[in-house]
């Protein structure tokens, strides 16, 4: 699968079709089946196709508009108060509770259109006619790291849709574990970052160094290098830094915005690279649905086969039906002797007498039963077996029908044939005087493997109902490489 590669601006309505049918074929994923990923896996899912229509697609509409750019970081590292004096107003209320910003604020000029699509997210938007909004479109965001969680969903849902990011830190917490996933999250696709290095003083230079450290080994090179923005006492009432305090980060901006081009570049690959990874992903999680779909399919299979092993052994031993009914059954014809290799059963009349076939069928469907029970319980242990929907029972009613069904057809097809039928009387009690039957066993064991295999293929269908069809991932594996190809076209 294609990595990254030059994306030309130019016609790309093959390659935005191309990236639509994708985003297409991501989003039918159900991932219905249970399994401990299934909510990461769906929420890779709706990340991969939000990142096509709310970043790629958008971008291919609009290529001229400003790049677009998010300021994250930690909760309280300065993101609105720097964006606030970038602007010289309060556009996006600073505060010392923390977190302060809930939602993303998006700050563009009065006559810029498209991205960053953020319409499925609630965003305050502020118009403006700041010089710097010809070239960027500047979104502050909510924090990455506070207590409430959702905060770095939105702004996790912000990145994705942008193309460079602003990542405020502070001398004390340049270091968080939150910051880093994102950094390297960031660094991983390429998505171009300017390092914010706020409330810095003399005292701090360290963590400056240390910072610089910790970006060069994470493969980070960011933009204009760390830019520090001193420490201020007080300021005016409005919380806006002085001029002077954001001067490099605004040059750093200019200079994006000169660029534009090539930074608007950078951020469709950046959006690609992560969707490739993602669908990768993706893939990879439907491999091991495939796998759980097989081995709960499995489960039934070797438990019915179990239970209908245990079935054969009983008939086998004359043991399948309750001895009592048996006897009585014996007694009733006075005992005496079975209906031996000379009896032969008329056409059309059942072999099993009517006394031991209601007992047969409710032996059947008890075992049947205990194999339904035994299939859910295995199930049950299995990391996906949760969420299936519970068997069927094979009523009473089928199973007295099914044996029935067999047992007079199967005489009735001997009608002309005048060899001896042995009843399945002596199968089933077993006489030992007599030599085994072991055709007319055979026969009613087919039927009785009948109404297991046919329980079993129900229990298959309760389990391939929660898989994503095999139609879907043909769909994604298609989709995927017509996106590369359509790329490799392109490019060359
Ligand atoms: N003294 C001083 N306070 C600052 C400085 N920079 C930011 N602050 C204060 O730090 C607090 C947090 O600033 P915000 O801009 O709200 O921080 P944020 O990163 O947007 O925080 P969230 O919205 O919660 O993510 C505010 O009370 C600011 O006034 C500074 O350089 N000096
Ligand atoms: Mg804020």
């Amino acid at each position: 699968m294609r990595q990254s590669g030059l994306v030309p601006l130019s016609n790309t309505s093959g390659l935005r079709a191309a990236f639509d049918a994708l985003a297409d074929a991501v989003a039918a994923l159900r991932f219905d089946l249970a399994s401990p990923s299934r909510a990461d896996d769906r929420e890779l899912r709706d990340r991969v196709t939000q990142i096509i229509r709310r970043h790629l697609r958008p971008r291919f509409l609009s290529p001229e508009a400003p790049v677009a750019v998010a300021v994250a970081g930690p909760t309280g590292s300065g993101k609105s108060t720097i964006v606030n004096s970038l602007a010289g107003r309060v556009v996006s209320p600073a505060g010392v509770l923390r977190p302060t910003t809930g939602r993303p604020v998006v700050w563009r000029h009065h006559h810029s259109l498209g991205p960053p699509d953020l319409d499925d997210l609630e965003i305050d938007v502020q118009l403006d006619d700041h010089p710097l909004l010809r070239g960027v479109t500047i979104v502050d965001t909510p924090d990455l790291d506070s207590q409430v969680r959702s905060h770095r969903r939105i702004a996790e849902a912000v990145l994705d849709r942008v193309d460079l990011v602003v990542f405020v830190t502070t001398p004390h917490r340049y270091a968080d574990a939150e910051s880093w996933s994102v950094l390297d999250a960031l660094g991983g696709r390429g998505t171009p970052i300017v390092v914010v290095l706020n409330r810095a003083t003399r005292r701090t230079q360290g963590a400056r160094i240390d910072l610089a450290r910790l970006l060069d080994r994470a493969g980070i090179v960011p933009l204009g290098g760390v830019v520090e923005i001193q420490e201020h006492r007080g300021g005016g009432g409005d919380g806006l830094l002085a001029r002077g305090f954001v001067r490099r980060l605004v040059s750093v901006l200019e200079e994006v915005a000169v660029a534009r081009g090539e930074f608007v570049e950078r951020g469709i690959e950046a959006a690609s690279s992560q969707v490739f990874s993602g669908t990768r992903r993706l893939l990879t999680a439907l491999e091991r649905q495939r796998a759980a779909v097989e081995e709960l399919v499995s489960i039934a299979a070797k438990v019915h086969d179990s239970h209908l092993e245990e079935l054969a052994t009983s008939l086998e031993h004359g043991e399948l039906l309750r001895s009592d009914v048996v006897e009585r059954w014996l007694r009733s014809r006075g005992g005496g002797p079975l209906p031996g290799p000379g009896f032969r059963a008329r056409v059309g009349q059942p072999r099993v007498p009517e006394e031991l076939r209601d007992e047969l069928a409710r032996e059947v469907t008890a075992r049947l039963d205990a194999a339904r029970r035994a299939t859910e319980a295995a199930w049950a242990l299995h990391p996906s077996g949760s969420g299936l929907a519970p068997l069927a029972r094979t009523t009473l009613d089928e199973v007295r029908r099914t044996l029935a069904d067999r047992d007079v057809r199967s005489v009735g097809r001997g009608r002309g044939h005048r060899s001896p039928r042995r009843p399945a009387a002596d199968v089933l009690v077993g006489d030992p005087e007599r030599t085994t039957p072991d055709g007319e066993r055979a026969r009613l064991l087919e039927t009785i493997a009948e109404l297991f295999d046919r329980q079993r293929d129900a229990a298959a269908a309760v389990v391939l109902a929660r898989r994503d069809p095999v139609q879907r991932i043909v769909e994604l594996q298609h989709a995927i490489s017509a996106v590369e190809a359509r790329l490799d076209d392109d490019s060359r």
